[in-house]
């Protein structure tokens, strides 16, 4: 360190093209590039992301981010190919997993990889059902809504076009860091702009053939929303999978799993063949899904193809 130069925290809202956009602790807003030593870490997988805490530092008109603070949590997918991981985003506690009803059809295959992808990051997930208002989607919010409660986590039913349940899922936003993920088209940025008028975010066209998005969204950025919360707008992901987690960690992304899995007779139960299972007792007695015990068979094939 030398005469005038400072350093100061921040944290990455905007990551692009080697440009990082950091909102410092006075609220202070600057772009700095990455310091040479923290290039060569790039390479070698642990970028600088959206919502990572940083130290910059400045020696004139120029900032430079000179290190990276450990993170809570790690928003990781798989890469294309299923080869490198992505990382997506840092330290946001909380994630909203978007679908839509329809227009494109929600999914339970799709909503299970979504909670699984946000169990295996280490955040909260909220799940957004929306597009209430389309023909024939209160049908299918009647059935996933409380299935997903009954499984253990929160559940938003909402219209971005007519405003339904828009207030509580502001409520939510506020309270700390949090991001909305889920397909291309089901109408995160459009369900940002409902919560914040001012924000005026891009929104799309869906596809007339196939009813599904076109990448609106094409990077990852934070908003400070008026209310002081934290949220990250991101591109629509169509391959939501999981990357790094062994066959024998996929049972914790299933809450519900839980309290029966103490009940199997073997420890490292896999629950797929052991005899005296308690989470396949639980299965059979109809107090676990059939449809969140197949997406644990196929995420556990995954894995063991990823090892
Ligand atoms: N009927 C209806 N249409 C909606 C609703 N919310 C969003 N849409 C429409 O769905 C389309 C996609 O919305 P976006 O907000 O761009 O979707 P996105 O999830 O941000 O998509 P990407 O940025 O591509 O990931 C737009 O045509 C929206 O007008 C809703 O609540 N009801
Ligand atoms: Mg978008
Ligand atoms: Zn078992």
């Amino acid at each position: 360190m030398y005469p005038g130069a400072v350093r100061v925290r921040g944290r990455v809202h905007e990551a692009g093209g080697g440009v990082y956009r950091i909102r410092l602790q006075d609220d202070r807003e600057i772009e700095a590039s990455l310091r040479g030593r923290l290039k060569q870490q790039r390479r070698t997988g642990s970028r600088v992301v959206i919502g990572d805490i940083v130290t910059v530092g400045s020696s004139g008109d120029a900032w430079t981010i000179e290190s990276v603070e450990e993170r809570s949590t790690e928003l990781v997918r798989r890469g294309r190919g299923g080869r490198a991981p992505k990382l997506l985003a840092a330290n946001l506690d909380k994630a909203f997993m978007v679908v839509s009803a329809k227009n494109p059809d929600a999914t339970v295959q799709l909503i299970d990889r979504l909670l699984m992808l946000g169990e295996a990051s280490g955040m909260q997930s909220i799940l957004v059902i929306n597009k209430l208002d389309a023909p024939g989607a209160p049908e299918v919010e009647a059935i996933f809504a409380p299935m997903y409660q009954t499984v253990g986590y929160e559940v938003l039913s909402v219209s971005a076009e007519t405003g339904v349940g828009v207030e509580l899922l502001c409520q939510r936003m506020c309270e700390g860091t949090s991001t909305l993920i889920g397909p291309s088209g089901v109408g995160k940025s459009s369900l940002l702009n409902a919560v914040d008028p001012e924000l005026e975010l891009r929104t799309g066209e869906l596809s007339r053939k196939t009813q599904t998005g076109r990448h609106t969204t094409v990077s990852s950025r934070i908003i400070s929303l008026a209310c002081g919360g934290l949220v990250a707008d991101t591109p629509g992901f169509g391959d939501v999978a999981l990357w790094g987690v062994a066959p024998e960690e996929i049972a914790a992304c299933f809450p519900e799993f839980a309290g029966p899995s103490e009940l199997c007779r073997f420890r490292g139960c896999t629950h797929v063949h052991e005899p005296d299972c308690g989470v396949r007792a639980a299965l059979e007695a109809g107090d676990i899904f059939d449809s969140r015990y197949q997406s644990y068979l196929t995420a556990r094939v995954e894995a063991e193809e990823a090892r």
